[in-house]
């Protein structure tokens, strides 16, 4: 892609019930009442709607087991399913928002003792975010949001070892400079939360002029 204008690509992190949803969704409709109105799309991993994407939601619902290297590469071609959209969109100078996206993959995977590099390699390539929000939550304050606990992985120590690996990334993302990583305290209420998140977002709502780059490519 050359150095002309084009949307902004967003992605929101962060540990369980910490309101990425919640946030996604506020993002785009303040994004979409801008003057830059509806441009900006929402797009969530895993995307449960493909067929790749059922496999997921069939193994995280604990309906069917799965290696755990099987599962992660499935989440990761569930990514790749969607690279060509959203390079399509920031060209088109559309503003995309992911809820969750590879940092997760290799979150939960290292998290289970798959090596950290392993979990990487299968993401290297993809569209990287100019910025990434990592919201974070203490586990008192996930227990006590709806829906905590339903699904596979949602257990405190779970999501003890995935906050660790989270720091790791953020950590390098920081260091090596590709794209912003932003930390936010989610534990406040949302629109609070929206306000620092706001913050983050407006210098790109107007679109980005670098080319975009992809993830962990030199
Ligand atoms: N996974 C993986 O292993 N590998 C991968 O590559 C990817 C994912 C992409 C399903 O993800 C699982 O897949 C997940 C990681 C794994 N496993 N776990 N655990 P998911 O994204 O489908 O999970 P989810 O069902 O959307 O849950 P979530 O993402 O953890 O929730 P959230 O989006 O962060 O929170 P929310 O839905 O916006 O809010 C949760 C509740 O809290 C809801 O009742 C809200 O009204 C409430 N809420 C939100 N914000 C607030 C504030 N500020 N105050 C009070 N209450 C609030
Ligand atoms: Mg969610």
């Amino acid at each position: 892609m050359t150095a002309t204008t084009r949307g902004a690509f967003i992605v929101i992190e962060g540990l369980d019930r910490s309101g990425k949803s919640t946030q996604a969704a506020i993002l785009q409709s303040r994004l979409q009442g801008g003057e830059q109105s509806a441009r900006a799309v929402l797009i969530k991993f895993p995307d449960r709607t493909t067929a790749i994407g059922k496999m997921i939601d069939a193994y995280l619902r604990s309906q069917s087991e799965l290696d755990d290297h099987a599962i992660h590469l499935l989440f990761s071609a569930n990514r790749w399913e969607l690279a060509s959209t959203i390079y399509a969109h920031l060209a088109a100078g559309v503003t995309v928002i992911a809820d969750r996206y590879a940092f997760s993959g290799i979150a939960f995977s290292a998290r289970k003792g798959l090596p950290y590099e392993w979990c990487r390699a299968p993401d290297i390539g993809l569209p990287a975010p100019d910025l990434t929000l990592f919201l974070n939550v203490g586990p008192e304050v996930a227990r006590v949001r709806g829906g905590y606990g339903e699904e596979r992985y949602e257990m405190e120590d779970v999501q003890r070892g995935v906050r660790a690996v989270f720091e790791r990334i953020g950590e390098e993302t920081k260091r090596t400079g590709q794209g912003e990583w932003v930390e936010i305290d989610a534990s406040r209420e949302k629109d609070l939360v929206a306000e620092d998140i706001w913050r983050a977002v407006e210098p790109l709502s107007i679109g980005v002029v670098s080319s975009l780059q992809r993830l962990w490519e030199k």
